[in-house]
C-alpha cells in the first residue's frame, strides 16, 4: 500500500496518509474517539499523549490533505472559521493584511468586527487587479488573503502573479481554496504559502460536518501552527476528520460532475429569458475566463445570477422544489441562497452594493444530481416571475 511519489491525483486522493490500521488491518482509519492515551511508563508512550494534541484520526486527514494541495504539512480546525483563526494568529499586534474584497462574510466579520480588536489592520482590494494589491501594501503589511474565486461574485485572483507581488514585498500569500477545491486548482504549486479550506464544502462533500483546514509549506509556518492549534485547541474532533476522509477519496469524480453540472446549469440560466446575468467562470462573458481556463480545471459548481429585482428572486428562492435553500456549498445535493440576506448579510449595505452582491443576486451551490431534473425545477420556479 505504499504510495508512490509519482502518484497521480485520485490516487492521492484515495490512499495518501490512510495505512490499515496496525491492531486488526482495517483498511479504514479507525475513528479514535479517544480522550487520552495510556503511558506504559512515566514518559514512555506511543507518540499519542492527550487528543486535543495528537489524534490518529486527525493524524490521517491531515497527512491525506497535505498530499491533496502538495503542502509539507496540514492542520485540522473545528470550522473554516477557526481555520482562518489560525492562520491569522500568525500576525502580531500592528500588522496589516491585504484581503479580497469580495471574501465570505465570516471571513470579513472576524476580521473586521474581532481582530481589529486586536491592533490587526486588514484593507479590503479587489485583488483581481494587481495595481490595486501593490498600492495597497504598506510597510507594516505582512500577509496577502486572496480568495478565488470569490464568494458570491465568482471574481478570480490571478494565483502565480499574486505569489509574485507578495514575494518581492515580503508577504506571505495565503489563499482560500474553499470555492474551487484541490482538484481544481492548488495554489501552493503556484507559489501560495498557506492554503485553508471549509471543509464543510467540497472536501467532505455531503453536508454532514463542519471543519477547516489549513495546508503549509514553510517549516516557520508549520511550526507555529502544530503549536497554535494545540494552544488554542480548535480541533477537528474524530468523527469529523472520519467524515472529511472519506470524502476526499470520491473528491476527483464528485468535482469532475460539478464542473459538468455547473457550466450546463450556467448555459442554460444565461440563454432563459428573465434572467438578467449569469456570473460563471465557465461562461465567454466572464470578465476573466480566460484566466479561468488556464488557472483552474474545469470552471466549477458554484454559480451566481440576477434575475432583475428582490421580487423576483424571492420567487425563485421560494418556488425551487429540488434546490434545497440553504447556506453552505459543495455537497452533492444542489443548494440555492440569498446572498445579501444570507451568507454576506454581515457586509455592510453599501459595501454589498460596490461588490454587486445586490438583492436580485441568487447563489446556487450546483450538486451532482441529474441536470435535467436541475434545469426543470429552476424553469418552473423562473416561470412564476411576473
Ligand atoms: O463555515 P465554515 O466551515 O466556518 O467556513 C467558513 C468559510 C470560509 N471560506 C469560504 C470561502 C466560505 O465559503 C466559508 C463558508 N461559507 C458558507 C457557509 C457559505 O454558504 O458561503
Amino acid at each position: 500500500m505504499k504510495l508512490q511519489p509519482d502518484a497521480r491525483f485520485a490516487t492521492v486522493c484515495i490512499h495518501a496518509g490512510q495505512e490499515p490500521d496496525p491492531g486488526t488491518g482495517a483498511i479504514i482509519t479507525p475513528i479514535f474517539q479517544t480522550a487520552t492515551y495510556v503511558q506504559e511508563e512515566l514518559g514512555r508512550h506511543k507518540g499519542y499523549e492527550y487528543a486535543r494534541t495528537q489524534n490518529p484520526t486527525r493524524t490521517a486527514l491531515e497527512a491525506n490533505l497535505a498530499a491533496i494541495e502538495g503542502g509539507k504539512a496540514a492542520f485540522a480546525f473545528a470550522s473554516g472559521m477557526a481555520a482562518i483563526g489560525a492562520i491569522a494568529s500568525l500576525l502580531r499586534a500592528g500588522d496589516h493584511m491585504v484581503v479580497t474584497d469580495n471574501t465570505y462574510g465570516g471571513t470579513f466579520r472576524l476580521f473586521d468586527k474581532v481582530l481589529t480588536r486586536y491592533s490587526l489592520d486588514f484593507s479590503y482590494v479587489d485583488t483581481s487587479r494587481e495595481d490595486l494589491i501593490e498600492s495597497t501594501i504598506t510597510p507594516r503589511t505582512r500577509m496577502l488573503f486572496i480568495e478565488t474565486p470569490t464568494n458570491p461574485i465568482l471574481r478570480l485572483t490571478d494565483i502565480a502573479r499574486a505569489a509574485e507581488i507578495a514575494h518581492s514585498h515580503g508577504l506571505r500569500l495565503v489563499v482560500d481554496n474553499t470555492f474551487a477545491s484541490p482538484y481544481i486548482q492548488r495554489p501552493l504549486d503556484l507559489g501560495a504559502d498557506l492554503v485553508m479550506h471549509s471543509t464543510t464544502k467540497y472536501l467532505n462533500g455531503h453536508s454532514d460536518s463542519v471543519g477547516g483546514i489549513v495546508i503549509a509549506a514553510r517549516d516557520e509556518d508549520i511550526e507555529w501552527l502544530r503549536f497554535v492549534q494545540n494552544a488554542a485547541g480548535a480541533i477537528l474532533g474524530p468523527f469529523d476528520c472520519w467524515l472529511v476522509l472519506r470524502g476526499t477519496k470520491t473528491l476527483p469524480i464528485r468535482m469532475a460532475q460539478h464542473n459538468i453540472n455547473g457550466l450546463a446549469l450556467a448555459q442554460f440560466l444565461a440563454a432563459h429569458s428573465k434572467v438578467r446575468r449569469v456570473i460563471y467562470p465557465g461562461l465567454p462573458d466572464h470578465p476573466q475566463h480566460e484566466l479561468a481556463r488556464t488557472q483552474m480545471r474545469g470552471f466549477g459548481g458554484m454559480l451566481s445570477f440576477d434575475v432583475g429585482s428582490f421580487e423576483a428572486a424571492r420567487t425563485v428562492l421560494n418556488r425551487v422544489r429540488l434546490h434545497a435553500l440553504a447556506e453552505s456549498l459543495g455537497g452533492v445535493e444542489t443548494l440555492i441562497s440569498h446572498p445579501a440576506t444570507m451568507t454576506h448579510s454581515s457586509v455592510p449595505p453599501e459595501d454589498r452594493a460596490k461588490l454587486g452582491i445586490t438583492d436580485s443576486l441568487i447563489r446556487i451551490s450546483v450538486g451532482i444530481e441529474d441536470v435535467e431534473d436541475l434545469k426543470a425545477d429552476l424553469a418552473q420556479a423562473l416561470e412564476a416571475i411576473d
